[in-house]
């Protein structure tokens, strides 16, 4: 959905600017509800991580070494990372020596149980409360799904309830404004931008001081993708970060770094160096439909313990899920062994 702005260049230049503030038109047709959403197991069933597991245990179900051998391939190649793959492999294999699993069915329920630990600790979710507005500042490279995401975000704080404003602040391509734009007005959400070319720092200023003035919930900013290793636009976040503080020294309350989760171990570097120069708060890996390996998530929370906020699993507004670590592993590992 929504090829509509997929990256064009020529059109961009063509495209009209909008005006300073815009605001969606009240004849927008009603939204789908959340709970009409598809499953996680049917979203993540074409991941490396689901197919590579269900190969291997309808391939090979008895309980040895070579299964976990394989096993921890199958970890590997599907982005988990290769401390984290050997280290969940070895308690399998010491406990299977000591005889704790008596088929390969409680294997796979032993690995279940060893993801889940893993994903615990960051499996804590986002609510926008305790500041008016909370200003969620949205970052990552480029094409990882942020103007998306944040379109996600409007359409569920607003179903719950809440006042929501977005800030252009991807100011680098014409068409970044246009596209938040239109997520604005499915949604009925007001987006604030001054168009191409405007310095980042002062139309998310703007836009915090606006949602002052109309006693807005949450502010949630767009910036323009950036690869982190571009030194230069790795400062502006920090501007972004110290003009917002000038209003309200706790903002930005939330920095969410956007993941593609088909990026494999890149997105540890990605998360490094935004860390240090946005201070991320929490994440959001997107894109696990489809063609992702899925094991990144793994990885992230192993290697840095930051919160997984929103999981994307597809492009449509109702696509952007609450992490649930229990779902997301369910919906990777094949169900019991034995039925197949
Ligand atoms: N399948 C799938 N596609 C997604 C998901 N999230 C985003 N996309 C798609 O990824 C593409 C890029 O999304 P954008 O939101 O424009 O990404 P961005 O990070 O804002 O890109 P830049 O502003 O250019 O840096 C779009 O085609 C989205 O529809 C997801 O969870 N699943
Ligand atoms: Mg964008």
């Amino acid at each position: 959905m929504f090829k509509l702005w997929k990256k064009k260049p020529q059109e961009d230049a063509a495209r009209p600017m909008p005006a300073a503030a815009v605001d969606a038109p009240a004849s927008a047709p009603a939204p789908v509800p959340l709970a009409a959403a598809r499953g996680w197991r049917e979203r993540l069933a074409d991941s490396g991580f689901a197919r590579g597991l269900a190969g291997l245990f309808s391939r090979n179900a008895r309980l040895d070494d070579a299964l976990l051998d394989e096993l921890e391939t199958t970890l590997i190649s599907a982005d988990v990372g290769v401390a984290t793959a050997s280290a969940l492999v070895e308690d399998l294999r010491q406990r299977m020596h000591r005889r704790e699993f008596a088929d390969a069915d409680a294997l796979l329920d032993a690995l279940r149980v060893a993801l889940l630990a893993l994903l615990a600790p960051v499996a804590r979710t986002l609510q926008p409360t305790g500041a008016s507005p909370f200003v969620v500042l949205v970052v990552g490279v480029n094409g990882v799904g942020k103007t998306t995401t944040i379109g996600k975000l409007a359409r569920r704080w607003r179903d719950e309830g809440r006042e929501v404003l977005l800030a252009a602040g991807d100011t680098f391509r014409a068409a970044a404004v246009a596209q938040l734009q239109a997520w604005g007005e499915r949604n009925q959400v007001t987006v604030i931008g001054q168009g191409q070319g405007a310095d980042a720092a002062s139309v998310i200023y703007d836009a915090l001081q606006a949602a002052r003035a109309r006693g807005i919930d949450v502010l949630i900013a767009d910036t323009a993708g950036r690869l982190h290793t571009q030194g230069g636009l790795m400062d502006e976040l920090a501007k972004i970060r110290r003009v917002l503080g000038k209003l309200d020294p706790a903002a930005p309350h939330e920095v969410l770094l956007v993941i593609d989760g088909t990026t494999g171990q890149n997105a540890i570097s990605q998360v490094r160096l935004f860390r240090e120069a946005a201070g991320v708060s929490g994440l959001v890996v997107t894109k696990l439909d489809g063609s992702a390996k899925g094991g990144v998530v793994f990885a992230l929370a192993r290697e840095f313990g930051l919160p997984i906020r929103y999981v994307g699993l597809g492009e449509s507004a109702t696509d952007l899920r609450a992490f649930d670590p229990q779902a997301f592993v369910d919906g990777l590992l094949p169900e019991r062994l034995g039925a197949g």
